[in-house]
């Protein structure tokens, strides 16, 4: 990755992050602690890629051609943080496994979105979900159940269109507008919506500054 960070975000993002943990069940995770910040999406959608442009290192979290890559709660955290003397916050992002996989083995499925759903309600230091949406496909119905579910929750989502360099550039304006429509009457969706791209770094400064707003709110 050659793109940069702007400045007020590089002593975050620009240092080396590594894998903690793989979750393959709720009472695998960690005790709550630092603000976790989490990306969700149709099997996919491009997250693992995403956190791994984020961060600049493309190796960090796994990434295929093949839906159903990433099949627990993968967290990632800076390196080296010190505690007390250390006035940069805390965090971890965390990489999810994709809904809306049909191909894989119904149970494998039934675990896994059972793991997300658990996970996105149910933890109190998650500050942010990130939701994923395809440039080229849009909103579909298992997405919204995502926005239901996290509205029904108050945790706070913002969406993401990703992979807009598949998509005319002339259409992602009109698209962040379509987007941010269906959204207006949702309650806990924050209202605006960052197009991306990790191929081509496009939007990653916008979602780094709005990662380092929600964990320091
Ligand atoms: N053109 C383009 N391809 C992308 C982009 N982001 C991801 N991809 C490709 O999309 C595919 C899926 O990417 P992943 O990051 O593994 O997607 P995921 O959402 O983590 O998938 P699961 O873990 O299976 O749910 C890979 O072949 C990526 O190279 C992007 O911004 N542009
Ligand atoms: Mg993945």
């Amino acid at each position: 990755m050659t793109e940069t960070t702007s400045q007020d975000d590089k002593p975050l993002f620009g240092r080396p992050w590594i894998f903690i943990r793989g979750v393959p069940a709720m009472k695998f995770l960690p005790p709550e602690g630092p603000p976790e910040i989490a990306f969700a999406g149709r099997s996919n959608v491009g997250k693992s890629s995403l956190i791994n442009a984020l961060v600049g290192h493309k190796g960090l979290a796994r990434t295929s051609n093949t839906p159903g890559r990433t099949q627990e709660l993968n967290y990632f955290v800076p390196d080296g943080f010190s505690g007390a003397e250390d006035d940069l916050p805390p965090m971890a992002l965390v990489d999810m496994p994709g809904y809306g996989y049909a191909q894989a083995p119904k149970e494998q499925v039934d675990a896994w979105t059972k793991l997300v759903f658990d996970y996105l309600r149910g933890r109190s230091t998650l500050k942010r979900v990130y939701v994923l949406i395809d440039s080229r496909h849009g909103i579909k119905k298992n997405d919204e159940e995502v926005f239901a579910l996290l509205d029904k929750a108050a945790v706070s989502y913002q969406i993401v269109l990703t992979k807009t360099d598949k998509i005319k550039d002339a259409g992602v304006p009109r698209l962040v507008e379509e987007t941010l429509q269906k959204i207006a009457k949702r309650p806990a969706a924050y209202p605006e919506v960052l197009a991306t791209s990790s191929e081509k770094g496009r939007g990653l400064d916008e979602l780094r500054s709005a990662i380092i707003t929600a964990i320091t709110r």
